[in-house]
């Protein structure tokens, strides 16, 4: 999969030089390219940003320039093959938030380029030029804050998306069980050697081999963990894929389901 990235702080985005390129750009799994957007600028100065129409607070991001720096990141890789997917990820605190199964999809596209604004944001045409000429334009919000611009947003979403590539994992297994995907449930407390850390020892069923026993508990501290912390998970959780005695545990749990 080919990911470009484009922002006018392209040197926020050295980190993914190690946990990245590191992994899937040796194996081959990721192209990342880098951007400087001002280089698709035309003024001494530049620009990359103008004041608001309607007036308001701050700068906007002119939609020219973004036109400029897209078209020719997409066209670096069109084949116009029909099995080509192109996505336009926009980070921003107004858009849709990002899930892992979000994250799970975007894996199957041929190119992800994301258009990280600073200031007030990108001029709302860009989204839309892009829509309506057949690109895949994703706004999406990594949360309920608000970020400076979207650079941390994009290196969130490369991760997400990247680790999730068939051969970036050493072991494949370890996307199985962990949180936000499969069950909904939130991950279980794990632990490792000693066996007592400062008069804390090991919950005692996992020192056993009843591998059921051990099953059953840990699921009852997913469930108990989900209800705590994501009382909104534990009222989505996919009823089908529910047992009895996950239906007992979410009751003691205060959260009743139908049966
Ligand atoms: Cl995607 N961008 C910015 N600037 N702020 C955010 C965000 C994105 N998600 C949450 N806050």
């Amino acid at each position: 999969m080919r990911i470009d990235l484009l922002s006018i702080f392209p040197d926020y985005f050295a980190p993914l030089e190690v946990s990245l390129l590191g992994k899937a750009g040796e194996h081959g799994l990721v192209d990342l390219r880098i951007h400087d957007l001002r280089e698709w600028t035309h003024d001494r100065h530049r620009s990359v940003d103008d004041t608001p129409y309607g007036g308001g607070a701050g700068m906007v991001m002119m939609p020219s320039v973004w036109g400029e720096a897209i078209d020719e990141v997409f066209e670096e890789t069109g084949t116009g093959g029909q099995s080509d997917r192109r996505v336009l990820a926009i980070p921003t605190p107004s858009g849709v938030p990002l899930t892992q199964s979000m994250a799970q999809d975007l894996t199957n596209a041929t190119q992800l380029v994301i258009a990280c604004g600073r200031y007030e944001g990108i001029d709302q045409r860009v989204a839309e030029h892009y829509r309506e000429a057949g690109f895949e334009v994703l706004e999406y919000s990594i949360g309920d804050y608000v970020l400076n611009g979207g650079e941390v947003a994009a290196m969130v979403l490369t991760e997400a998306v990247a680790r999730l590539l068939d051969g970036f994992m050493g072991n494949p297994d370890s996307l199985v069980e962990e949180s936000h995907s499969g069950a909904g449930l939130l991950e279980y407390p794990v632990f490792t050697k000693p066996r007592e850390f400062r008069s804390l020892e090991i919950p005692g069923v996992l020192l056993g081999g009843n591998h059921a026993a051990i099953e059953r508990w840990r699921r009852d501290r997913a469930i108990e963990k989900t209800a705590r912390v994501r009382p909104d998970l534990a009222l989505s959780l996919d009823a089908s894929s529910l047992t009895r005695e996950d239906r007992a545990m979410l009751a003691r749990c205060g959260v009743a389901y139908p049966r």
